[in-house]
């Protein structure tokens, strides 16, 4: 390609290419001349907002920099890429994260500085990117993060809502759901127009002739509607390597059929139809952990799957190599089974329009996809009416159905004895409506299936996925214990515990290889470098006492253990088992003499999380904890031994403030529903301990940083199944010390009882199916093992200090090498300067 462009035409491009800036000075002129010129504004009108905007607007040219010769570099070099298929990126804030990791934070500081402004000031303007809703969106992000640092050719592919998730409000203590719309100037994206894919949904399916006279199936009629793709550059710290996150919005096919209408004089139908095609792209889902079945959601799915692989295969079609090179060229993971239609898609693609036949082209898919599962929650695990997919795509459904017919053709001729078996791991669940389990393709269409943990790992093993194992051999299960990318989690949120780290360490190395971290053991006997560390601990507290005193007007003393519970609401979670923890503590200050109150532990109960606006439990869960709060909080009898706070809309950027700021944070999922947890892991980045289950990565952290450096409590996983089915024939005692809990709630000591009933019945008469009966005498004894420690306010600092030194192993840099080596089979793209 190169070579047919004469040498003259080429002479002009280098010498007129853009080049990026690489001082204080150089970024100042670039800000200014974007103020000036792209925001047509001047000094005498640049507030924050044009400030953040302008600096921005200077850090993207230097992306797209290195963005436009990252996608020239891997075009040239034709290796395997590896595209991660997600409905959720959870990316947060993208300014700070470029000048860190471009490297020039200093410089735009001083810059700005000249110019009049607060680097954090400016930070502090953008919106939150918030496309997902917690731990599976912010993964891929982390993922994307560690892809780039890595120079591993990689796309991410995924929706562009107009709405991301809701904003929270917290109103009489009652959640409520404020849109999120967040795309007026945002200028991380790069509207590609010119990229576009029709997609289509509904119509026929029709028996056709080829011209080898052979029969095909032909997808015909129906609607079509057209995905334009967004680009958003995805830089690597510390390297060149900027590959590319491709959002795809909808809008309406620009086909004759719209102009007919509009010809027609038509004109409010065409706008109608317009809107609905813009529906499709308009809102992300609210729901974690849950699946709701609902038709537009589906319509989401297949049209992000349908343009990714159209993309996809129209790259690797420009190669000019036989299909059977594909899965040598491409690695497609699906970040749970919400992209599971790719798989089909993939094979219609190969028999439908490329002409192979079934089983050539079904080899290919199974080597290029890759499946992990994120939950073993029923209610998570994604299935779709029959009739809904029959009407919606019914090309899709017929191969669904060979799909099966052929798998279980195989499973009869291996356990030829064995009815039962085609029953359970048929695609096809038999029921009324019939389902299709989007598990079951995900497992049979991929070489390789991972959970997020090695619990969560060996339960799918062991029992959701048991009858594939036995079919395929257990080699195809793998784990892939999850992390988190240390540059955003200690460097960006921490700067000064990272700076101080790297001046024991001699650089900051550590950033890209998270295992050196294991030297600072050596330290944890320095006196200086522990008043060091405490001092910024002191500092992050105070940091966030100013966040919560700004936003929901309580003043906290950051001198008391701040305990942080923040994360999605869910039952599961248990946040109930630590708010009833908080009224048990309660009810005991009040009940304490003088002298006794000296000696308790002055705490701030921390939450912060939203629920699905649908999810009642969840949405009394958060009442509870505002009412409770607004008890405690107000009764000066008690001061500040207790504090409860509910901090407001949980996001990316406040998880950034919260996380380096806890002494203790709570991670207290019943055992074995958690798949891995990843808060827990930022928390113990950032020097906090915790206090846990044996659930998810709880397991691996306390085998990394010593059974003495946190804090286990509750019933383990495998006693949970003979729990419940006790309690499901009566065998079930309230723990006395919840019961008063429950007495005082329904005292009305938090306003009205009523409110509650449903929480405390679902544990009193319904079951307890979360054991938040059972654990929580181990969990209030615990906690008063938590408070004794951190009395000894040596002893905490060495645990805190251990364990950040023992964490190297959760970054995600090690996790993305495991999923190259044993899933995708890649290599890095080395970058020359
Ligand atoms: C969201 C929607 C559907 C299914 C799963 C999720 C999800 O967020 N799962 C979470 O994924 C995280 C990343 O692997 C894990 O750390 C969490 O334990 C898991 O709940």
């Amino acid at each position: 390609v190169e070579a047919s462009i004469p040498e003259p035409l080429r002479e002009a491009w280098r010498k007129y290419s853009a080049h990026e800036f690489t001082n204080k000075d150089e970024f100042e002129r670039e800000l200014v001349r974007h103020i000036e010129t792209t925001l047509a504004r001047s000094l005498y009108n640049c507030d924050e907002l044009a400030a953040y905007s302008g600096t921005a607007l200077a850090f993207r040219d230097r992306l797209i920099i290195e963005w436009n010769r990252t996608q020239q570099r891997q075009t040239f070099t034709d290796q395997k890429r590896v595209y991660y298929l997600s409905l959720e990126f959870l990316m947060g804030r993208a300014l700070d994260n470029a000048m860190l990791n471009v490297g020039m934070k200093d410089a735009a500081r001083e810059g700005l500085q000249d110019l009049g402004f607060r680097i954090e000031d400016v930070i502090g303007q953008e919106h939150d990117a918030a496309l997902g809703n917690g731990g599976l969106g912010r993964l891929a992000a982390c993922f994307l993060d560690s892809l780039a640092t890595l120079n591993y050719p990689a796309w991410g592919y995924g929706l562009r809502y107009r709405y991301g998730i809701f904003k929270q409000e917290i109103v009489n203590g009652y959640q409520m759901e404020v849109p999120d719309y967040w795309l007026d100037n945002n200028p991380w994206e790069f509207p590609r127009h010119d990229i576009t894919v029709d997609i289509k949904f509904y119509g026929q399916v029709k028996k056709k002739q080829d011209e080898n006279g052979k029969l095909v199936a032909s997808w015909e009629e129906g609607e079509t509607v057209q995905a334009v793709a967004y680009d958003v550059p995805i830089p690597g710290y510390g390297t060149k390597t900027t590959n590319n996150l491709r959002l795809w919005s909808s809008k309406a096919s620009s086909g004759e059929f719209d102009f007919q209408k509009f010809n027609a004089g038509d004109y409010e139908s065409a706008v109608a139809d317009q809107q609905s095609a813009e529906t499709i792209s308009a809102v992300l889902y609210p729901n974690d952990n849950l699946e709701r079945g609902k038709e537009l959601r589906l319509k989401q799915q297949y049209f992000w799957c349908a343009a990714s692989l159209y993309d996809i295969v129209r790259r690797f079609k420009k190669t000019k190599r036989a299909w059977s090179e594909f899965p040598d060229q491409v690695a497609i993971q699906l970040n749970d089974t919400h992209p599971t239609l790719a798989i089909v898609e993939m094979q219609r693609i190969l028999i439908d329009i490329e002409g192979l036949e079934w089983d050539e082209a079904w080899n290919i898919v199974t080597k290029t996809f890759g499946y992990t599962n994120h939950t073993v929650l029923p209610e998570a695990l994604e299935k779709w009416s029959v009739p809904l997919m029959q009407n919606l795509l019914p090309r899709h459904l017929q191969i669904i159905y060979d799909i099966n017919l052929y798998f279980l053709q195989s499973v009869e001729k291996q356990f030829p004895n064995d009815r039962e078996i085609l029953s359970r791991v048929s695609i096809i669940e038999e029921s009324h409506p019939k389902m299709v389990r989007m598990a079951y393709i995900a497992i049979i269409g991929s070489h390789k299936v991972n959970g997020v943990a090695e619990l969560h790992s060996d339960l799918l093993k062991s029992t959701l996925f048991k009858d594939f194992v036995d079919i395929y051999g257990v080699d195809r299960f793998t784990n892939v214990t999850n992390g988190v990318t240390p540059r955003r989690w200690l460097h960006q949120a921490n700067p000064a515990l990272s700076s101080l780290i790297a001046e024991k360490l001699g650089g900051h190395e550590f950033l890209t290889d998270l295992t050196l971290l294991d030297k600072l053991e050596a330290f944890v006997d320095d006196k200086d470098f522990r008043r060091k560390w405490a001092h910024i601990k002191s500092d992050n507290k105070l940091r966030l006492a100013r966040l919560i005193k700004d936003t929901t007007g309580y003043t906290v003393n950051p001198e008391s253990l701040f305990d942080i519970q923040v994360k999605r609401i869910h039952e599961y979670k248990r946040q109930q088992l630590n708010i009833f923890g908080v009224i048990h503590r309660y009810l005991k200050i009040k009940g304490m003499s003088a002298a006794e109150r000296k000696k308790v532990v002055p705490r701030v109960s921390i939450f912060g999380g939203k629920a699905a606006p649908g999810y009642w439990m969840a949405k009394t869960i958060i009442h509870l904890i505002n009412k409770v709060a607004a008890v405690v909080n107000n009764d000066s009898d008690v001061g500040d031994l207790l504090k409860v706070i509910f901090i407001e809309d949980y996001n990316v950027s406040k998880a950034e403030i919260i996380c380096p700021a806890s002494d203790i944070s709570e991670h207290i999922s019943t055992a074995g529903t958690e798949g891995s947890g990843t808060s827990n892991m930022k928390f113990v980045l950032n020097g906090g301990l915790i206090i846990g289950t044996c659930d998810g990565a709880n397991i691996e952290i306390t085998r990394e940083i010593g059974d003495q450096n946190i804090f286990l409590f509750g019933n383990l996983a495998e006693d949970v199944e003979d729990l419940r089915h006790r309690h499901f024939y009566g065998d079930f005692q309230l723990d006395p010390a919840l019961e008063k809990v429950f007495k005082a709630i329904k005292d009305n000591m938090f306003g009205d009882a009523g409110d509650f009933s449903a929480l405390t019945a679902s544990i009193e008469e319904h079951g307890d199916y979360y054991l938040v009966s059972d654990d929580f005498h181990s969990y209030v004894t615990t906690q008063e093992m938590v408070d004794e420690a951190f009395l000894n306010k040596e002893e905490w600092l060495a645990k805190s200090i251990t364990s950040v030194a023992r964490m190297g192993f959760f970054s995600t840099d090690r996790v993305i090498n495991e999923y190259a080596d044993s899933i995708w089979n890649v290599e890095p793209l080395a970058v020359k300067d």
